[in-house]
């Protein structure tokens, strides 16, 4: 009987403006992996709109947590991303250590450009680290790095020296693999790049330039990536994949020029996933 991996995705449910639940559960979906859904919150749309209503859960997540124990479910993984409040720090945690046999993925969701999410409070970016602290895997952005880190957004690219030392001082914070999006390098490029404290091994993947960012691509890349680790491949096959698939959307929903809020159009190219991976773009760094 083939198995199907299941996933429990700690995130948020927003109607309008793809993110979060809405894209892990089709990304995971075509490649074949189960998603079980914890919402943090209810949004009308993403806090990228300026103005949505919001229904925060943090009070119904134990009582799903003390349910999937009483039903003696297991997951292959928990995956956390958007939270809504800090308690849900507590929360996840809990549910990090209900399922000790799964991979645990922290996307520590925060801010995007320099700048902290509208619902995103001092003390909720300042708890991230415990989640961090307790991840196999986090993937943050440039921006997420930072606040992880306790330093400013850099206003500079960075060098490759600063981008491994960044990598090397995340991962001291607990996880095994560390992937950082949307970083900026010298020379202009924009790339993704991974840690293995196991290997010692750093990769990296320039990314093709477009000259828009749309909501939910964090998700987008995040999801692919602990789907590919999930049906077996390594962290560089991932990220291959993960970058190639994620850089197709981002094209095509730039060529039908959709606003960025609207998140990336991905629906008609899900079949694509089940395709092997074309080339290997992701170079030891
Ligand atoms: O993709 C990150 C994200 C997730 N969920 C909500 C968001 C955002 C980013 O704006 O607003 C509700």
């Amino acid at each position: 009987m083939k198995e199907i991996k299941k996933v429990a995705a700690i995130q948020d449910l927003s109607g309008i403006g793809r993110c979060s639940l809405t894209v892990i559960i089709p990304v995971l979906s075509a490649m074949g992996v189960q998603v079980c859904p914890v919402p943090t919150a209810v949004l009308s749309a993403h806090t990228g709109y300026g103005e949505f209503v919001m229904h925060d859960l943090t009070d119904f997540m134990m009582p799903v947590l003390e349910h999937y124990k009483k039903l003696g479910v297991s997951f292959d993984c928990v995956y956390s991303g958007f939270l809504a409040s800090s308690e849900q720090i507590d929360h996840c945690l809990e549910f990090f250590k209900a399922f000790p046999n799964a991979l645990k993925l922290v996307d520590p969701v925060m801010g995007d450009d320099g700048k902290a999410y509208a619902t995103y409070t001092d003390e909720l970016c300042a708890r991230m680290s415990e989640l961090v602290a307790v991840a196999d895997i986090i993937t943050p952005n440039l921006t997420e790095a930072a606040i992880l880190l306790g330093e400013d957004y850099p206003s500079e690219p960075l060098s490759k020296q600063k981008a491994k030392s960044w990598l090397v001082r995340l991962s001291d914070m607990g996880a095994k693999i560390v992937v950082m999006t949307s970083v900026p390098f010298e020379g202009g490029r924009i790339a993704t790049v991974g840690y293995d404290k196991n290997s010692g091994a750093f990769w990296k993947l320039n990314n093709e330039y477009v000259p828009a960012q749309y909501s939910g691509t964090g998700d987008m890349f995040a999801s692919l990536l602990v789907g590919g680790l999930l049906c077996g491949d390594d962290l560089s096959v991932s990220i291959n994949r993960a970058s190639q698939f994620t850089e197709h959307v981002v094209r095509i929903t730039y060529e039908c020029g959709r606003p960025w809020t609207e998140g990336l159009m991905f629906e008609s190219e899900l079949t694509q996933l089940s395709r092997p991976v074309k080339i290997d773009r992701c170079k030891k760094m």
